[in-house]
């Protein structure tokens, strides 16, 4: 089973480079500061490997529509890194922009501990140092258009103008994205374009002071320019005087659909029977571009569905080599302020039942994966230790039957469970896990 999965994932990252090779995807420019690892010491190789690992995931991650273009990853757990697509590409284009940006880092920054790469459509970065929830703008990346505006003074009005109402409309957010885009009629024939994003985990009022800060880099730079770009790691924005940026999101196409095999042309053909014959091809045509659109469906789906088998594959050997490696259970561990953060402080409204452990909360984290928190009641009178030791060991688990366990988060006497929510799953669901986690006490090796 396990060579199978691993000949698809093959296949996945062969897929994705054809695609590569077909759209062309602009490179911007990559950061990568001196913090070179030894790759052949022991734990350089082990994080090399996660590194590969882990990054040829992300695109499955970047094609689910739930993530909105954005996530934030754990490298071997203790690296932490994320990716972001522009806000109004599909996910087809943001799982391509993600793939393309993973191989370019690993190209680009060898052996880096520390890395951010843009490309038009998206921004992948990883470092060793923490940088969820929190804006980067220690380093800027800007480019400007070498064609000057015709009538500066207005040019430039209008343009601070729209940049104004970015910063605060992408502050505000919008179905699960920090982004926003505004045209503008600067003559008669002309319009301007813009767009300004932050990464969603950043807080309102620091997206709007990291877009500001982009702004003000802006009229350096790009003083009367027809095009320009300011790019932080948490925030950017961009302005042309052409549409560069789609409207309305389109509905991601299945795949790029290659024309159907022609049927051989007509050996004989007189031109008596030659309408009867163009209706027998047209007939054909039509038929076999039926089947082939039935067959690419048809493996467009099982495509789709070993894709996520792939994926979960390929997070559990993640996570049995970090059993091997004997993993500190604090990698599971979620701080009490995400937590609170994701469940809005226990909100009474995010509550979606009660049981003999305590109270289980529906939340959101900050890449926008929906999560139920178990709250336990602090009458389980569990030893911190043995609780860690149960939970690494729930945590490598996977069954059908069984909703993924996350991680846990332990603050004086609160203890919390985090787990995947499955929307269609009753609470019987997370209570069964809790009740199985405490069965298992004692009995717990072999799982
Ligand atoms: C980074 O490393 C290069 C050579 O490997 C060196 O020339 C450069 O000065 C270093 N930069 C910093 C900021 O340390
Ligand atoms: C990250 O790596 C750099 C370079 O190896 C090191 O100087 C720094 O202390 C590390 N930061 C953390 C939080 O481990
Ligand atoms: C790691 O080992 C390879 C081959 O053994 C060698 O070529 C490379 O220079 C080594 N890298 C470092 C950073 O020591
Ligand atoms: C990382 O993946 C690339 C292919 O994507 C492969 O060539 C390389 O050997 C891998 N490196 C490690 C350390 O696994
Ligand atoms: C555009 O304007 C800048 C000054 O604002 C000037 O330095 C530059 O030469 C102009 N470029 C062109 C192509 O006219
Ligand atoms: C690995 C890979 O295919 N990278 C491509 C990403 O997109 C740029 C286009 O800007 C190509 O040059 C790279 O080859």
């Amino acid at each position: 089973m396990i060579p199978r999965d691993k000949l698809f994932l093959c296949c996945l990252l062969f897929l994705f480079n054809f695609d590569m090779r077909l759209s062309n995807t602009d490179y911007l420019g990559v950061y990568c500061v001196n913090t070179t690892y030894d790759p052949n010491s022991t734990t350089g190789s082990i994080y090399k490997t996660s590194l590969n690992s882990t990054l040829s995931f992300l695109p499955s991650f970047a094609s689910q529509e739930t993530m909105h273009g954005f996530y934030n990853f754990f490298i071997a757990r203790v690296f932490n890194g994320q990716f972001l697509c522009r806000g109004d590409v599909n996910t087809d284009v943001c799982a391509r922009c993600v793939a393309n940006a993973s191989l370019e880092i690993l190209q680009k920054c060898p052996d880096q501990k520390t890395a951010t790469i843009w490309l038009d459509d998206c921004l992948l970065r990883y470092s060793n140092e923490s940088m969820f929830f929190r804006t980067d703008q220690n380093i800027i990346l800007s480019m400007w258009n070498t064609q000057n505006a015709s009538d500066p003074d207005r040019f430039n009005q209008l343009l601070g103008d729209m940049m104004d109402t970015i910063a605060i409309q992408a502050a505000i957010g919008n179905s699960g994205k920090r982004f926003a885009v505004e045209e503008a009629n600067y003559s008669p024939f002309q319009k301007i374009y813009a767009l300004g994003q932050c990464t969603p985990d950043v807080a309102s009022d620091d997206c709007e002071s990291c877009l500001r800060n982009a702004i003000s880099n802006l009229p350096a730079r790009c003083n009367n320019r027809r095009g320009g770009r300011v790019l932080f790691p948490s925030c950017n924005i961009r302005y042309e005087v052409y549409k560069f940026y789609n409207s309305v999101t389109p509905e991601p196409a299945p795949a790029t659909i290659p024309p159907p095999p022609r049927p051989p042309p007509p050996t004989s053909a007189s031109t008596k029977d030659k309408s009867q014959l163009s209706l027998q091809v047209t007939i054909g045509i039509v038929i076999s571009t039926i089947l082939s659109l039935m067959l690419l469906v048809t493996i467009f789906v099982f495509l789709k569905r070993r894709s996520r088998r792939a994926y979960d594959a390929n997070m559990q050997e993640t996570i049995d080599q970090a059993g091997i490696l004997n993993i500190d259970p604090d990698s599971l561990k979620y701080s009490l302020s995400e937590i609170q953060i994701a469940t809005n402080y226990f909100s009474v409204n995010n509550k979606i039942g009660e049981g003999g452990f305590g109270p289980v909360y529906k939340g959101t984290l900050p890449n926008g994966q929906d999560i139920a928190v178990k709250r336990l009641s602090t009458r389980s009178g569990q030893g911190v230790e043995e609780f860690k030791n149960e939970i690494v060991v729930v945590a490598k688990l996977r069954h059908n039957n069984l909703v993924r366990l996350l991680g846990f988060c332990l603050h004086g006497v609160e203890k919390t469970l985090i787990y995947e929510f499955v929307p269609n799953k009753s609470l019987d669901y997370f209570l069964f896990v809790v009740i199985w986690l405490l069965n298992t006490r004692g009995a717990a090796s072999s799982p």
